[in-house]
């Protein structure tokens, strides 16, 4: 074993190893993480570790239940309200579910990065240590806020991943508790709390000369139609990638929504309700909405995602590449199930070719794609990938949104290849 390998690696078991993937976190002043970006082109395969699972918590993150204390209820237009302790939900019949994880905001900044005669730096897949704290809580005094300094300090990127998920369909519990005719949405209440931090919408939206809705003090909520409450793959999960859920991604109990936008996934599960319409909430209305600007009256809540092909290399943030042969891969996901195909191009979009996708069982996880590129001359290249799903969507299937949200847009790779 060389000195060199140790040094670059981690101890694993006792033994030197390579280096794992890990979160990028951002910590509160007890050192304890509240927001947490993925290594995505450090990862091998298509389940990302616990450790290098993105983390976001929209308020602030709330105390730890232990599973022997924990109860949620389900109430409202239902025949049987009922209480459910983790005990009597894992009694239920399971179902295991890998899936893509993605936040919303998601490569949010690439949306101008792509944007004709913009010229704005090209945000970075790769996770540099953000500074601790460099996120803040919600409620934090009212300090003047510099929009460019908050833009440039927190990258967007990093936020998706790819797990394995064990609970009970969601259906399951609420056949039980028998829905009522005439219900529209089944509301999801975290416990965790706090005041929506304005600077995420600023972030968000780019401008800070914009009211906000300020909706108080609150409970992380979400409504959603009842078919999707139905859907066999939406699970209500206590077990993540082999083991039980761990505090940051929701523990004891979150939802899972395969397809759908991370926001949706809802987490810390205290309380759930059908009910006969579809409340407004800030996390439905005013935030992951579609619309043209914050003024616009016809905002939209977003919920699939679009389709998108991740290419993780080759890369030349390390310095240029050699002529030869190199294989552009990478990862391919979309909101409606399995990317069928994945289109490479490697004159800027002049042409494309097929890649080949690996097989899967598993719809809502993203999965690798592979094409054998043979550069021969020393030069700049555009490299791009396309990505078409099971039903036909092609990227981009997704109009710029004031929020800039849900971003599936085909980000060029520029590749500086020298003589071999
Ligand atoms: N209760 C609660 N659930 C939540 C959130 C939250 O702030 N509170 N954040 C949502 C958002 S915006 C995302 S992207 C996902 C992130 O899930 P993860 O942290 O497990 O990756 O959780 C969602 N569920
Ligand atoms: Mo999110």
């Amino acid at each position: 074993m060389s000195e060199e390998m140790e040094l670059e690696g981690e101890w694993v078991m006792g033994w030197p190893d390579r280096k794992r993937a890990r979160v990028m976190p951002s910590k509160d002043s007890e050192g304890r993480t509240i927001f947490a970006r993925s290594p995505v082109l450090d990862l091998e395969g298509v389940l990302t570790p616990t450790d290098a699972y993105y983390v976001i918590a929209q308020l602030n993150m709330p105390d730890p239940v232990h599973p022997d204390d924990f109860s949620f209820s389900i109430g409202g237009m239902v025949d049987n309200p009922i209480e459910y302790t983790l005990e009597e939900i894992r009694k239920f019949p399971g179902r295991t579910v890998r899936a893509v994880t993605e936040c919303a905001g998601n490569d949010g900044e690439f949306w101008d990065y792509i944007e004709e005669g913009k010229n704005v730096p090209k945000p970075s897949l790769r996770t540099v240590q953000a500074e601790e704290g460099g996120w803040r809580q919600s409620g934090d005094g009212e300090e003047a806020l510099d929009i460019n300094n908050i833009l440039q300090s927190i990258p967007t990127t990093g936020l998706v991943s790819g797990g394995e998920w064990t609970g009970v369909p969601f259906k399951t519990v609420l056949e039980i508790a028998g829905i009522q005719e005439g219900a529209e949405s089944v509301a999801l209440y975290g416990w965790d709390e706090g005041k929506p931090d304005p600077v995420t919408q600023y972030l968000s939206v780019g401008r800070t000369d914009f009211d906000v809705v300020d909706p108080g003090i609150i409970n992380y909520a979400k409504a959603m139609p009842i078919e999707k409450a139905l859907h066999e793959d939406t699970i209500l999960a206590w077990a993540h990638n082999g083991e039980y859920l761990t505090h940051v991604h929701g523990a004891p109990l979150r939802l899972v929504v395969p397809g759908w936008a991370g926001n949706w996934w809802v987490k810390w599960i205290d309380k759930i309700e059908v009910l006969d319409h579809t409340p407004d909430f800030y996390y439905q209305t005013h935030y992951f909405v579609s619309g043209k600007s914050p003024e616009d009256p016809d905002k939209k809540a977003m919920k699939k995602l679009g389709v998108k092909a991740l290419i993780t290399s080759p890369r030349d943030d390390d310095g240029p590449i050699k002529c030869g042969t190199h294989a552009v891969t990478g990862r391919t996901w979309s909101g409606e199930g399995a990317v069928v195909r994945v289109e490479i191009s490697t004159d800027g979009g002049e042409s494309w070719n097929d890649a080949t996708i690996e097989e899967s069982n598993d719809r809502w996880l993203w999965r690798r794609f592979h094409y054998v590129w043979d550069v021969a001359e020393p030069g700049q290249y555009k490299i791009m990938a396309r990505g078409t799903d099971e039903r036909g969507r092609v990227q981009p299937t997704r109009d710029w949104n004031f929020q800039r949200k849900h971003f599936d847009g085909i980000v060029p790779e520029i590749i500086t290849v020298e003589k071999g």
